[in-house]
């Protein structure tokens, strides 16, 4: 993954104040960093070099170490996942090593909100399936959050549960692809969640993310980061329509979930 184009919608700031006098300050309160002040002057990781670097209008500087300033971070990636492929992990790991996420959390919901009117495969098998794509990456955990709740699966219930159980010195970040990034207004309360977590979108490269999200207001967009991923064209519905029509979906996902498709039947009808 290249040098991660993260950071804040909103445009440069060139009168604001620089980001690393606010470290500096906010430091010495016990506070720390808080991505969305930094968003508005347009800020962004190098994890390969772990920087945190800040534009304050004049060009990029490096200021800080990212250990030294950041909160705990955790990812979440809510899906359906009926099936997960490729495109869901590498949106994740890709959105991990920006961000420096730990654990990336996958949520699969029980009762999909927006897809009252389609029917999804049992909430069980989805479940299983996750659990065998993400066993092999150390920073990746299934969570059963949403599979034990009763009901729609909405998004905001997840949040104020997981806010609590992780308490105020975690920011949370929902990982989630740009299509339903584009979505988010009709979200179940969507103010309230956008005052709990952050939302990662992932985009193709060179995708004007800003450009689409105009309708959101400054307030939504400064709380809306965006990287870059490849593997983009898989989708969950084309591998379902391949294995009704007794097409191969081998490299678009995971083999122990090819194999749990066939061994279960899956798609076939
Ligand atoms: P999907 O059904 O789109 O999941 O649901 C995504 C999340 O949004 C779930 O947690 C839903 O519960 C939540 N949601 C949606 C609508 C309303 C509300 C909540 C509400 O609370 O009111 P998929 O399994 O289809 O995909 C999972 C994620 O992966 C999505 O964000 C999707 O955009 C993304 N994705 C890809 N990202 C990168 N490359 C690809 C992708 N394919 C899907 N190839």
């Amino acid at each position: 993954m290249n040098a991660v184009a993260c950071g804040g919608l909103a445009e440069v700031n060139p009168g604001q104040r620089p980001l690393f006098s606010y470290l500096e300050s906010t430091e010495a309160e016990g506070r720390g960093f808080h991505p969305s002040d930094g968003a508005a002057g347009g800020m962004g990781v190098y994890p390969e070099r772990n920087k945190l670097w800040y534009n304050g209008g004049n060009g990029i500087r490096e200021v800080k170490k990212l250990q030294d300033v950041a909160l705990k971070r955790v990812g979440i990636m809510g899906g359906t996942f009926d099936p997960i492929h490729y495109g869901h992990l590498v949106a994740a790991e890709a959105a991990r090593v920006a961000f420096q996420l730990e654990p990336v959390l996958f949520v699969p919901n029980r009762l999909p909100p927006h897809k009252k009117d389609y029917p999804v495969t049992e909430a069980k098998h989805r479940y299983l399936m996750t659990v065998l794509a993400t066993i092999t990456n150390p920073h990746f955990e299934v969570s059963r959050v949403e599979l034990d709740r009763e009901g729609y699966s909405y998004t905001i219930d997840t949040l104020r549960e997981l806010r609590a159980s992780f308490g105020p010195n975690v920011e949370l970040y929902f990982i989630s692809g740009a299509d339903a990034i584009l979505d988010l207004l009709s979200w179940k309360d969507v103010d309230e969640l956008l005052g709990l977590c952050y939302f990662i979108a992932a985009t193709r490269p060179g995708y004007k993310l800003s450009v689409e999200l105009g309708h959101l207001t400054q307030r939504y967009a400064r709380k809306v980061f965006k990287v870059e991923v490849p593997a983009l064209a898989i989708s969950s519905t084309d591998i379902r329509r391949r294995v009704k029509e007794g097409k191969s979906i081998k490299y678009l996902l995971p083999e122990p979930v090819e194999n749990y498709i066939y061994k279960h039947k899956l798609y076939r009808t």
